[in-house]
């Protein structure tokens, strides 16, 4: 039965040749023409790759973020192509403006860094001109981003409800430091984040104090995440029409960043974690994922190691991994070559009680090397390092340079300073680093050109004092020097 419709359906396709070839193959090749990907998509850009505009070009966002965390989530919207209006305090503006400055009366680098490629206006949200002009701001944007401290939003007369009626088109996205439950009404900052999103807990070692990382994963990586969400929601507007809300609790996401702690966790109800350096050194686990020192997330081995001049520079030494697929050639390259074949070392599991000495072992390898050396002598058989690299050495290094994650940028006031460029790369929307906006240096432009109030409305809204005074600049906005 099967094999005669299999016949029948054969039989079907196969017509005389004469009368198929016309209808089997022109249509085919209509459709590739019109539709190549065969979902709507326009015609392919012909233009050459990164001559055609933006990722986020004809997004505009209405910026109410401050310090750290939502500035960069605006800052990142803005190098995609976004045209992000921060919304600034008349007269202080954000607070970091005059925070850690480093030279007098200059907007410092802990705002001059954070807010590349955006244009400031000053508005008084608590006044009723102020209010005036963020509704109608709000009737323009694409999106709001905020990190006010919990119901700061709310108690200017921004609602959830009010901006959707205003705007039903409208995304709203904010930072706050906790999601719903008991601690939603705290005031968040980075290391209060890092502390409460499991970080702490699992840095340091384990008989120390719980640490703190210099990286920001509480702020610039909640401000990461934000982002994300961000253009999820827009995509999903391009289907729906409408907005949402956005919400990224800086706790969720240092706790997203810690992930495999979480696993740690409940590997333990297993059985202890042999990976771990206490495991070795035959020290119990208690209940919690305790602070691993420098050991690997992965499950290999790895520890820091000295290398030549550590005596004299904090930086010589190296991350070190004796992963198992390498072993052999690590044997080789430190001159333990009969390490590959003893039974106390061949095989990972017997390797896991002498860690220690397996890595005094390489340290005295490492000990006759600069950390560049090392690089680049294990790299060559494939065997992963990583030299502690300092500040000073990534602010100098020709590559970041070159591909822009390192850019020295031009400032009216400040002169020329290093910034951290976009650390993602689009092929078609590359990224040019503008220098921050000065507080409120956009203020007449934005009224004018973007919210198109007339002259004598804007006359009407200066005389009230709801935009401040706004700084003279000559020239547009300066560009990176790359
Ligand atoms: N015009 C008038 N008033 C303005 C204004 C403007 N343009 N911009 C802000 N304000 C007002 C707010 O309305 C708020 O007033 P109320 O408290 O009367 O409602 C006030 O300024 C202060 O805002 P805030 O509480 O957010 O600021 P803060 O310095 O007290 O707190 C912070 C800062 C970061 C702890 C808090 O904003 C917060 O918890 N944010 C969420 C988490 C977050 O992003 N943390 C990361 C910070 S980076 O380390």
């Amino acid at each position: 039965m099967a094999k005669k419709k299999a016949l029948k359906a054969k039989g079907k396709t196969k017509a005389p040749k004469s009368k198929a070839r016309k209808p089997v193959t022109r249509p085919v090749l209509k459709v590739v023409a019109k539709k190549p990907n065969g979902g709507g998509l326009p015609k392919v850009s012909s233009k050459p790759w990164g001559k055609d505009g933006k990722a986020l070009d004809g997004v505009k966002i209405l910026d109410f973020t401050h310090v750290q965390s939502g500035p960069t989530c605006t800052q990142l919207l803005a190098w995609f192509g976004a045209d992000v209006i921060k919304v600034e305090r008349p007269g202080s503006g954000d607070i970091t403006r005059g925070q850690l400055q480093d030279v007098p009366g200059v907007d410092s680098l802990y705002f001059t860094m954070l807010n590349h490629n955006k244009r400031s206006i000053t508005l008084d949200s608590k006044s009723k001109q102020g209010m005036k002009v963020l509704e109608r701001l709000v009737k323009t944007c694409d999106v709001l981003v905020e990190n006010f401290a919990p119901g700061a939003l709310d108690r200017m007369g921004l609602t959830w409800e009010h901006i959707h009626a205003l705007n039903p088109r409208m995304i709203v996205a904010s930072v706050k430091g906790f999601g719903p439950g008991p601690y939603e009404d705290c005031k968040v900052y980075e290391n209060v984040a890092q502390c409460a999103g499991g970080s702490a807990s699992t840095t340091g070692f384990h008989d120390g104090l719980p640490l703190v990382t210099g990286a920001q994963i509480g702020d610039s990586g909640t401000g990461l995440h934000l982002a994300l969400g961000i253009v999820s929601a827009l995509y999903q507007r391009k289907r729906t029409g409408r907005g949402q809300r956005v919400l990224t609790a800086m706790q969720d996401g240092v706790l997203n960043l810690c992930r495999v702690k979480l696993r740690d966790q409940q590997r333990l109800a297993h059985g202890p974690l042999n990976e771990y350096t206490q495991f070795g050194q035959g020290i119990p686990f208690g209940e919690a994922v305790p602070r691993a020192g420098n050991d690997s997330g992965g499950g290999q081995p790895g520890v820091i190691l000295k290398c030549k001049g550590w005596e004299t520079d904090p930086n010589a030494y190296i991350y070190f991994i004796t992963q198992a697929p390498v072993w052999e050639k690590i044997c080789d390259l430190i001159g333990q070559p009969d390490w590959k074949t003893h039974p106390d070392y061949a095989k990972p599991p017997a390797r896991l009680p002498r860690l220690k000495e397996i890595f005094e072992r390489i340290e005295q390898w490492t000990k006759t090397k600069t950390k560049f050396e090392v690089m680049n002598e294990c790299n060559a058989f494939d065997i992963p390092v990583g030299p502690i690299l300092s500040m000073k050495e990534l602010a100098e290094e020709p590559s970041l340079r070159h591909t822009g994650t390192v850019v020295e940028v031009d400032h009216p006031t400040r002169g020329k300073y290093l910034s951290v460029g976009n650390p993602i790369k689009l092929s078609d929307s590359i990224t040019e680093v503008e220098r921050s906006p000065l507080l409120g240096e956009h203020t007449d432009e934005i009224l004018t050109k973007v919210l198109k109030f007339t002259p004598r409305e804007i006359a009407e809204i200066k005389a009230s004092g709801a935009t401040g005074h706004a700084p003279q600049v000559s020239g547009s906005r300066a560009q990176a020097a790359e």
